[in-house]
């Protein structure tokens, strides 16, 4: 195994190493097809460190964490809080227990909108959200708004896709106790200004989360500069395992905050009418955590780091800037959302006459596996005023040539309904 906190080095990008460390992407269809994998934004692709890194866990050392009994339990405990160091290392955070592992992104907002925010709103505070948001990010709220009597206020968005900046004075204010945002939408790709979002909030003394679930793999992170309190994102878009996720929060509200799930783990004293609470981040850790998949989500950080964001941004923006380029010149699309250089390595579309979900079916057919639908975003397309959407979202494995497949798919498409 690696020792604990060797920081990865760096090594030149090359595509061909790249695309050899996916197992998955060499390996044809069931139908035959060469894959061309743009579905990055639902999950990424495992590179061989991180599966050999889960099944190293399952045959050498798998047993359960902090419970100091055994050589196996002891060697496993150091390897989760290796992983929960390399996660605080990624986003800069202060303290590896400010690290909370969760099941994903859903799950850690959950958290802070139970833990947080039914503590610490009140009838007449206000959490300000906007139409971008995933349902993860809006429905917690709602229900938080709905127990608590607080108020959801919603930023509006610029015709192409972004928060309206006009509007911040007006919505940002003494009664904003949370402004909850995501650092990329998983629709339109926009990339939010996170860092004026922070000064405003902390300005009237609010609190904001960031959903990282998009921003985190592609973007670097560091939760001290622009100071964030609460960040989400989830390890199986960061091309780690599913079944993990970070909370990460700032030590003073972790500390605040009573316990979202209760059990074992997270408790200091159980008498028979009450308990004493753990300290962090087993405090937040109720029961047996997904502990190979924290691990994975150790090599997946030690991969991403030893390609860099400087490397992968160059890549994902070469992709990007060629389906921008190319969308729109064929026949029938339309594209949604910012220009190229306001948003991440995503872009949604619709073609005329063809509904996203048959568009999906047929790019299949040629092996370009795409997301159609709503994306967990029902509000941003009454907005959008579509239904659905087509979406192609990379990663910095994916070629030039597969993005001309999409192109060359959608012109299979429109041909399949006879429009060309
Ligand atoms: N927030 C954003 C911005 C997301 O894109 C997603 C997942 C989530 C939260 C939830 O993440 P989870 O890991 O807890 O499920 N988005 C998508 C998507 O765009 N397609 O499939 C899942």
């Amino acid at each position: 195994m690696n020792t604990p906190l060797e920081i990865p080095s760096r090594r030149p990008f090359d595509m061909d190493t790249v695309r050899r460390d996916f197992p998955i992407l060499a390996r044809p269809l069931p139908n035959g097809a060469a894959l061309a994998y743009l579905d990055n934004g639902a999950t990424a692709q495992k590179p061989q460190a991180v599966i050999d890194k889960v099944r190293e866990v399952y045959e050498t050392c798998n047993a359960n964490v902090h419970r100091g009994i055994h050589q196996l339990g002891d060697r496993v405990t150091v390897e989760l809080e290796a992983a929960r160091e390399k996660v605080r290392r990624f986003i800069n955070a202060e303290d590896s227990a400010e690290i909370i592992f969760t099941s994903g992104t859903t799950m850690s907002i959950n958290l802070v909108a139970q833990a947080w925010g039914r503590k610490f709103l009140k009838p007449g505070d206000e959490i300000l959200l906007n139409e971008m948001e995933h349902h993860a990010n809006l429905v917690p709220w709602q229900q938080t708004a709905k127990a608590t009597g607080a108020k959801l206020r919603y930023l509006p968005l610029t015709t192409d896709g972004q928060l309206d900046a006009t509007h911040f004075d007006r919505l940002i204010t003494s009664r904003t106790k949370l402004v909850a945002v995501t650092g990329m939408s998983n629709v339109l790709g926009t990339t939010n200004p996170i860092r004026e979002l922070a000064a405003r909030a902390h300005q009237v003394g609010a609190v904001i989360l960031v959903d990282g679930a998009q921003s985190v793999p592609h973007l670097p992170t560091d939760v001290r500069d622009p100071q964030i309190d609460f960040l989400a994102f989830s390890g199986h878009k960061l091309f780690g395992p599913t079944g993990i996720g970070v909370l990460y929060g700032r030590r003073q509200f972790l500390e605040a905050m009573d316990p979202f799930l209760c059990g074992g783990n997270m408790i200091n004293e159980v008498h028979l009418e009450s308990s004493t609470w753990g300290e962090l981040p087993s405090k937040f850790e109720a029961g047996t955590i997904p502990i190979a998949e924290a691990i994975g989500l150790g090599a997946a950080i030690d991969y991403v780091q030893s390609l860099g964001f400087d490397a992968i941004h160059t890549q994902e923006t070469k992709l990007l800037a060629r389906a921008m380029r190319l969308l729109p010149q064929t026949p029938g699309v339309t594209i949604y959302g910012p220009s190229l250089e306001r948003r991440g390595s995503i872009v949604s579309f619709t073609v005329e006459k063809v509904h996203p979900h048959d568009l999906a079916d047929l790019l299949d057919q040629k092996g370009v596996a795409i997301r159609a639908g709503h994306h967990c975003t029902m509000p941003l397309h009454d907005w959008l005023d579509v239904p659905a959407t087509a979406r192609a979202s990379f990663a910095f494995y994916n070629t030039e040539a597969e993005v001309d497949a999409l192109i060359e798919a959608i012109h299979y498409a429109r041909h399949k309904f006879r429009l060309e």
